[in-house]
């Protein structure tokens, strides 16, 4: 929520809508509806989502910041309708409850979701009074918030892009291909996985899981291009870039971790294979040889393609769920079953694409930041020039 590109989102799963508001968006940016809602297609989509998905069709509304096709720097609100609302207003009435008997109270937390300590915390005798709120749908308002933040990057030639590496255990094999490639076969697969053997192994083992009434967790790798060196800082622990984007990615419902670069792989390695080596080239400037780093060094962008990984764990809804204990009765039972998805990493690349632009975006707007595009291409011109004669 902090810092210079700054958003808030509010809405129940199966509430009416999801809104928006961001703040901190330069003036005379051209932005369309259409550049949010490409992202919000790629978000539902992945083999391996539930019934939820063919009900909805996310499309955002923007009603203020912009004018004809240009933001104003004013803050940008938007909606997305939730089309399943239409089945759920009597349970989810924002007013009066409804007459006769009103829809039972959820009870029984599910092990692994936010169920048991929200309703502990928050004092809710009604597990759905946490599950609306904590359900991943709410990563749809950031997807949108996300697509502004995109479209702000893009003018600077910075590009993200993301690939499901690992579900259920299965892994992809090393892929020595361009970006480019990674990203249109990622594009053109139902697990968003650019290794066809792979891809195959992942999806026989999600409808082995949902016959079996299970979930698959995963790893996805996301990708920014074009950053240009100087983001992030290393004077201070929060301004360290590495550490907002762990936060950020690890922020997203249902993952558990974050790496950037190598990651958890560099303590195998002594440093003579980890760090890496420095080049000049008197047309390019300053190269590196590897980018085992992730794009970063001491919290900072060095000019190299900014990659960080994460890890989701399986979905906590079963159809075949574990044990738990009802909250009212205290009696052992099994957890409540919603429909739900069986695996959702695919889905969640596109949400950590949207996590990394938001963050790039803040930091991005915090070194060259300004009231309008052109004050701050100035600025980022101004200072690539400088670079130039280093
Ligand atoms: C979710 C449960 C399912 C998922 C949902 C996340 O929703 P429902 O209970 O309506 O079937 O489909 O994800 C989305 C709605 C979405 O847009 O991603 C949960 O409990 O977290």
């Amino acid at each position: 929520m902090s810092g210079t590109f700054r958003f808030l989102t509010a809405g129940e799963s199966h509430g009416e809508a999801l809104t928006a508001v961001i703040e901190g968006v330069p003036a005379g940016l051209p932005l369309a509806e259409a550049d949010i809602n490409e992202d919000l297609a790629r978000r539902q989509r992945g083999y391996g989502r539930g019934g939820r998905m063919k009900i909805e069709r996310d499309q955002a509304h923007i009603s203020s910041g912009l004018r004809w096709g240009v933001t104003l720097g004013s803050p940008i609100a938007l909606t997305i309708q939730n089309r399943d609302w239409e089945n759920w207003k009597t349970t989810m009435a924002v007013g009066e409850p409804p007459a006769g008997t009103p829809p039972k109270a959820v009870t029984r937390p599910r092990p692994g979701h936010a169920d048991l300590a929200g309703a502990m915390k928050y004092g809710h005798r009604d597990i759905r009074n946490v599950l609306e709120r904590s359900s991943a749908r709410e990563t749809t308002a950031r997807v949108a918030v996300a697509g502004v933040a995109k479209r702000l990057l893009a003018e600077f030639g910075i590009s993200i892009l993301s690939h499901v590496t690992e579900i259920g255990g299965l892994r992809i094999s090393a892929l020595a291909l361009p970006w480019e490639e990674i990203r249109s076969r990622a594009e053109g697969s139902e697990v968003r996985c650019a290794d066809p053997a792979a891809e195959r192994a992942m999806i026989e083992a999600i409808d082995d899981a949902r016959a079996k009434g299970d979930t698959l967790g995963g790893v996805f790798e996301v990708v920014a291009l074009g950053c240009p060196v100087g983001l992030g800082s290393y004077v201070h622990w929060d301004r360290k870039l590495d550490g907002r984007l762990a936060q950020a990615f690890c922020s997203i419902h249902a993952i558990k971790g974050a790496e950037l670069g190598m990651g958890f792989e560099a303590a195998r390695h002594p440093g003579s294979q980890v760090h890496d080596e420095i080049l000049f080239d008197r047309d390019a400037g300053f190269t590196r040889r590897t980018n085992s780093a992730g794009g970063l060094e001491g919290g900072v962008t060095n000019g190299q393609p900014v990659i960080v990984r994460a890890v989701m764990k399986p979905i906590a809804t079963l159809r075949r769920p574990l044990r738990s204990v009802d909250m009212e009765t205290k009696d052992a039972v099994e957890a409540v079953v919603e429909r739900s998805d069986v695996c959702a990493v695919p889905a969640a690349g596109v949400v950590g694409e949207a996590m990394m632009a938001i963050t790039l975006a803040q930091a991005f707007l915090e070194k060259f930041g300004g009231d309008s595009l052109e004050e701050i291409r100035r600025n980022y011109r101004g200072y690539q020039d400088s670079l130039k004669t280093w």
